[in-house]
């Protein structure tokens, strides 16, 4: 047979060719969360189920008449994913019994914003992760509430300049640290959980999958780069996005069944004023500032480097 004719045979089938978030939607140049959002899909296949919560994606993707979603997917108000996919579950648990899907593993799949998650819909998805629902809730946080216009929220990091804090004469942007949402969820005890990025496919990819798995809750948190609120041009998203992790403020790890695990770990970190320098979001930052955050940097990966050293996977502790 030959081999270049046959090229698709013999390719490596490193992901799925069949797009399930489909191009013209109307995401901004650039966005990490739309890239992201496709690679997901891809890692989950067909039987999926999306619970979007209100935010940049809904809006993007489902642009009436049109619709960039090639997979069920319900839109749902901004505080409620969890909740609406525990119910999407329970019913997908009906028609099991019933024997309706019976050869059929569909998995419900909530995804929501950084706003959606750290903020509105936090108590939602604490109820849905603590009942033991078999969901991935999967947060794409661009860092602040971003479709209605850049303001702050609980994952906006230290010192950025959004709308509703903007850096000037009486503020040097956001004053308060981001929540560590990962490890919020975490110590609700679920299987699995994971930091991610679209700048690391592989990585985030197989952690899709992994928590595709397993039968009962799981949480991935994925950085999305966004060019319009952080104020970086397009073709900076990737980039910024290994920035984030080179410079261990973005740590890339999972926790699978009470283990810690780096997924990606950079040999030295960089100064994180690498990645503070390149984003006009922290432009007015002070050397002073940077310092400050150099050093929050540096104990929140040291905690996580003890965790991943330190802790063993539940099986291990018999
Ligand atoms: C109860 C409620 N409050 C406020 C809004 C307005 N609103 C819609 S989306 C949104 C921000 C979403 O931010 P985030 O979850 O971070 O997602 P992003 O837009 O950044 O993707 C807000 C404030 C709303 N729809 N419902």
């Amino acid at each position: 047979m030959n081999i270049v004719e046959n090229f698709d045979l013999y390719a490596p089938r490193l992901v799925d060719k069949e797009e399930y978030f489909s191009a013209g939607h109307r995401a901004c140049q650039g966005c990490g969360e739309a890239l992201a959002i496709r690679m997901m899909c891809k890692a989950l296949g067909s039987d999926t189920v999306i619970v979007n919560a209100t935010g940049c994606m809904e809006v993007v993707s489902s642009f009436y008449p049109t619709t960039a979603w090639n997979l069920p997917w319900i839109h749902v108000a901004f505080p409620n994913a969890a909740s609406v996919g525990a119910g999407v579950e329970a019913g997908l648990k009906v028609l099991r019994r019933k024997g309706k899907i019976a050869d059929r593993d569909v998995k419900t799949v909530c995804i929501g914003g950084g706003g959606g998650t750290f903020d509105i819909g936090l108590q939602a998805l604490s109820g849905a992760m603590e009942r033991g629902h078999d969901m991935l809730y999967a947060c794409f946080d661009n860092e602040a509430y971003m479709n209605t216009g850049i303001q702050r929220s609980g994952a906006t990091p230290f010192g950025a300049s959004t709308t509703t804090n903007p850096a000037g004469r009486a503020s040097s942007g956001k004053g308060e640290w981001k929540k560590n949402i990962t490890e919020i969820i975490a110590a609700h005890g679920v299987q699995y959980a994971a930091t991610a990025c679209h700048s690391y496919p592989l990585d985030f990819m197989n952690k899709v999958k992994k928590a595709r798995e397993v039968k009962g809750p799981t949480f991935i948190h994925c950085l999305a780069v966004c060019p319009t609120g952080w104020r970086i041009p397009s073709e900076a998203c990737i980039k910024m996005g290994r920035l984030a992790s080179e410079t261990g403020i973005f740590p890339l790890y999972e926790v699978e069944n009470g283990k810690y695990r780096m997924t990606i770990k950079p040999e030295k970190l960089r100064p994180v004023g690498d990645y503070l320098k390149a984003q006009g979001r922290f432009r007015h930052l002070t050397p002073e500032d940077i310092e400050r955050i150099q050093e929050k940097v540096y104990q929140e990966y040291n905690k996580l480097q003890d965790k991943v050293n330190n802790l063993h996977a539940w099986s291990e502790l018999k």
